[in-house]
């Protein structure tokens, strides 16, 4: 799907801004036809944003079902005459209902992906009532993956509230802009791009996607221009190549980024093109044919108050500190983050490994899914997950988003799913091959591993990843404050992953953090012993020369749900939940400054 742009064709109109906003305590709200009219007794809210930390009501705060949110619209009735109008949500996260003057325009399930409804009829002269409820209810069929009720249903406490089985806030509402674009009748509906390299010289190939009622292959037109806007290269038709000669390459921290430009009758769309190549290679990970070290973090698309609601100021501050840090990389853990964030990662070189929402799949976590209740295999037919065709669904819009991206060089198929039961291989073979026949570009396939249930000899990883990527927590969860004996675990391990021939990226490591916790020794949770988990985790990963690069656990400290193992949250981060640096901050400053991104090992 394509990102909206205004174009000589093409108009865009964000939504964004205050809209109005009632909760639906009793689930009436259907029943009661909420949409058909304004909403009354409603409040108003910031769009886009998470809805949680808005109010300082736990009732708002924890609220398990519907909420609704609506506003008014209106299109000057020459676009409506001549154009096709279009309603796109970028993010509304789990579930959404979108109603234009009452009446259902479309449906959507998945939180952090985009979805559009061409509008029709729907939209009258004058004033339009947009409404859009939004369900943040998670179980076994959705992706987070979490339950309904929590370790005391049963026992007194209510029933209704959401246990989500991964450790972030469950944070809802419609996160990221809803927008009204517009297109001529015949239009534009997708662009895919690769391209290849040798020497000099790159050839970049494209396919285009048409709808509408002209001549179509003859009446597709395609240029490239350099950052200069020079005319680099032009071809026809729907499908074709564009020669670059004395190409400039996407390089990390050094982006370049070509222009395409696609006219097809009377529509016109361009987009960023960065030209690189991604390729595993023996135990390297190549981009442009060098050894790359992935030196950065896992992150989460979390601030305060806006939850997971977009974010650009901190995006800008985030990259600024990536920068700051001489760190190269970042997984969007746990879920594809704004497009936004993608394009400014295009623009500023961060590599980028794409992750789905596919977090949670993992029955075999002790406080998850099946806690207090009797324990069912992960992929059990009928009492475990039922997200296979979610998740296939997912995958073909997260890469129909993301395929042209030069920052994303890896596609994490999900994070820490129980890849040891003997199910792991039948759920995930169909999704590997899925993610690989789709993407143009044929970037490299991961999942990220978790040490829990099984041996790293058994992870169905072995069988279908490119590349690995594990999370181990040796130092905090595995061997607590034993550093010495954390060490003598890790370098055992790694034994085996010299073995398989592949790259192995540490994607996860790290250590609950207070900032301001301060000892002589090193000590849980104080920042010195931050530093010197992370100095023996490194001095490990130094040593191999298999180990592509190293992904911190977490970028910043970030929300989680109240339990007894997070102090107001996950304190894991370098920075602080208001990005300022922990001692840890300036350890890895030095040891990254250092670090090149190219031929490391
Ligand atoms: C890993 C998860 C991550 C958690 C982290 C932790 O991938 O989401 O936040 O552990 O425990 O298992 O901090």
């Amino acid at each position: 799907m394509l990102y909206p742009v205004m174009t000589s064709s093409r108009l865009l109109c964000d939504l964004s801004g205050i809209w109005n906003f009632k909760i639906d305590k009793k689930s009436s709200g259907f029943d009661e036809n909420w949409a058909g009219s304004v909403l009354s007794e409603s409040r108003t809210i910031a769009v886009p944003a998470s809805y949680n930390d808005l109010f300082d009501e736990a009732e708002i705060r924890d609220h398990w079902g519907w909420v609704f949110y609506q506003r008014n619209f209106s299109l000057p009735a020459f676009v409506r005459s001549s154009q096709r109008v279009v309603l796109r949500c970028d993010a509304v996260t789990h579930r959404a209902k979108v109603f234009v003057n009452g009446k259902l325009v479309c449906e959507h399930k998945g939180g952090f992906l985009p979805f559009e409804v061409e509008l029709g009829n729907e939209v009258r002269d004058g004033e339009n009532l947009l409404t859009i409820a939004v369900n943040n209810e998670i179980g076994y069929d959705t992706l987070p993956v979490g339950r309904k009720g929590g370790m005391f249903s049963g026992r007194g406490a209510p029933e209704s509230h959401n246990e989500p089985n991964f450790d972030f806030f469950n944070y809802a509402g419609i996160t990221r802009p809803v927008k009204i674009y517009t297109t001529p009748k015949s239009y534009i509906n997708d662009i895919a791009l690769w391209n290849e390299v040798s020497g000099t010289d790159a050839v970049v190939k494209y396919r285009v996607e048409v709808c509408g009622e002209t001549d179509f292959g003859s009446a597709c037109k395609v240029t490239l221009r350099d950052e200069e806007g020079r005319l680099v290269s032009e071809s026809s038709g729907i499908e074709g190549i564009l020669t670059v000669k004395n190409v400039r390459l996407w390089q990390p921290l050094n982006a370049y980024l070509y222009e395409v430009t696609v006219s097809f009758g009377e529509d016109v769309y361009t987009l960023p093109y960065g030209i690189r190549t991604v390729e595993v290679r023996g135990n390297k990970f190549l981009i442009n044919g060098k050894a790359f070290y992935f030196k950065g973090y896992g992150k989460h698309e979390d601030t305060f108050p806006a939850g997971r609601g977009l974010n650009l100021s901190m995006n800008t501050k985030d990259i600024s500190l990536m920068k700051w840090q001489g760190a190269n990389s970042f997984r969007t853990s746990h879920y594809p983050y704004s497009e936004e964030m993608m394009r400014q990662c295009d623009r500023e070189g961060l590599v980028v490994i794409d992750e789905t929402p596919a977090v949670g799949l993992n029955f075999m976590f002790g406080g998850g899914a099946n806690f207090g209740k009797e324990k069912f295999p992960t992929y059990d037919p009928v009492n475990g997950l039922q997200t296979r065709e979610h998740h296939a669904d997912v995958i073909r819009d997260w890469i129909g988003r993301d395929k042209n991206y030069a920052c994303v060089v890896l596609w994490s198929i999900a994070n820490e799913p129980d890849s040891y039961d003997k199910g792991a291989y039948d759920y995930f073979k169909p999704l590997f091959d899925l993610a690989r026949s789709l993407d143009v570009q044929k970037r490299p396939c991961t999942l990220v591993s978790a040490l829990v249930g099984g041996k790293p000899q058994d992870d169905v990883s072995l069988r279908l990843s490119d590349v690995f990527c594990i999370n181990r927590y040796y130092g905090w969860y595995f061997g607590g404050q034993d550093l010495v004996a954390a060490e003598k675990m890790l370098r055992e391990e790694m034994k085996f992953w010299k073995t398989t021939g592949k790259p192995l990226l540490m994607t996860e490591y790290g250590a609950d953090t207070v900032a301001g916790f301060h000892d002589t020794v090193p000590s849980l949770y104080t920042e010195e012993y931050q530093v010197e988990f992370y100095k023996m985790n490194n001095r490990v990963l130094d040593e191999c020369d298999f180990v592509a690069g190293e992904h911190v656990w977490n970028f910043a400290d970030f929300a989680t749900s109240q339990n007894m193992m997070r102090v107001n949250g996950n304190k894991k981060g370098i920075f602080t939940r208001e990005r300022k640096p922990k001692l840890v901050a300036h350890y890895l400053k030095e040891r990254w400054s250092s670090i090149p991104n190219f031929d490391y090992k």
